[in-house]
């Protein structure tokens, strides 16, 4: 398959093929774990995403084949979150999975190796998760002095069940990818060497679909859990459907005409 690199970044690789925009984290030697200016790179990758109308779907990975993505990297944890070369501590992560969430285009995990911990959790909130049959999945957090209380409990608690969640945080022991599949946390398991091709065709598949009605189940989804904030996204939806009616359009020209706007001619739908 051939990528073409969209934007040059330090920590991440950004490329494109056929529709389809893959974000990589480019840090092998730490299993992928990630700092904040890799979630930096990857949230503005993403942004890159949703503006740009030849990508319909992006899949998120990790370099190397030994892990999707470890965490965050505890060299860097500071006091109060991860730091950088500005030497804020931060959590940015935490931003990072509420645009894989936003985003109004399929995200999908393709999870080879590692899906630890934070990197766990970005995978969780993915729309599709495909493993490789070395995938690894868990939490981590009450070994090492970390808890993800958000997305990282609340869906993952939806996807696998109460029960399960509580058991993947409280024993943080680590699940084999057919595990992984018998319980709902991703989507198919396939060999390591088909694990971007299998990939690609899934992402192929639906980028035959209307882009819209992907947009709208997406939101859709998100409502059910997400409180105002996913209403808020389902809402913008309907808003951007009615800004491309003649009905619509009539209350703007009317405005900028200086006119009384006429609506009768719309009908009320039963
Ligand atoms: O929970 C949160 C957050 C919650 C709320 C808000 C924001 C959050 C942001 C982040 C996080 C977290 O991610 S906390 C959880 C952090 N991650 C972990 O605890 C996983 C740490 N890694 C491991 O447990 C293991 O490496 C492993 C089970 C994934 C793999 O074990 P393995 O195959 O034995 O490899 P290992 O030798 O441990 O790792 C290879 C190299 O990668 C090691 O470096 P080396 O000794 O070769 O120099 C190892 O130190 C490094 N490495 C792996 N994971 C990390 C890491 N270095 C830094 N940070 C890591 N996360």
């Amino acid at each position: 398959m051939k990528w073409e690199t969209l934007k040059e970044y330090k920590e991440i690789l950004f490329t494109f093929h056929e529709g389809i925009a893959k974000i990589s984290i480019n840090r092998p030697q730490v299993h992928n774990a990630f700092t904040p200016l890799t979630v930096k790179e990857m949230i503005d990758a993403m942004n890159i995403c949703r503006d740009t109308e030849e990508i319909g779907v992006v899949i998120l990975t990790g370099e190397g084949g030994k892990a999707f993505c470890s965490g965050g990297d505890q060299s860097v944890r500071g006091h109060g979150g991860y730091v950088g070369e500005d030497t804020v501590p931060r959590l940015n992560v935490l931003d990072l999975q509420k645009q894989i969430r936003s985003i109004p285009k399929p995200v999908v995990a393709m999870v080879a190796g590692w899906a630890i911990g934070g990197g766990h959790v970005l995978h969780v909130v993915c729309d599709l998760s495909i493993a490789a049959e070395n995938a690894r999945f868990g939490q981590t957090g009450p070994n090492v002095g970390s808890f993800d209380g958000g997305f990282g409990a609340s869906y993952l608690a939806r996807v696998v069940g109460q029960k399960k969640a509580r058991e993947i945080w409280f024993l943080c022991d680590q699940y084999n990818a057919q595990e992984a599949l018998d319980m709902g946390l991703v989507n198919k398991v396939v060999p390591l060497e088909q694990l971007e091709e299998t990939t690609v065709a899934w992402c192929k598949k639906i980028l035959e679909k209307s882009p819209l009605a992907l947009r709208m189940l997406k939101s859709s989804f998100n409502a059910e859990l997400d409180g105002q904030a996913g209403i808020q996204e389902l809402a913008g939806n309907a808003t951007l459907l009615y800004y491309l009616s003649d009905e619509a359009k009539e209350g703007k020209n009317a405005f900028l005409e200086k006119r009384k706007p006429d609506f009768s001619k719309f009908p009320k739908f039963p």
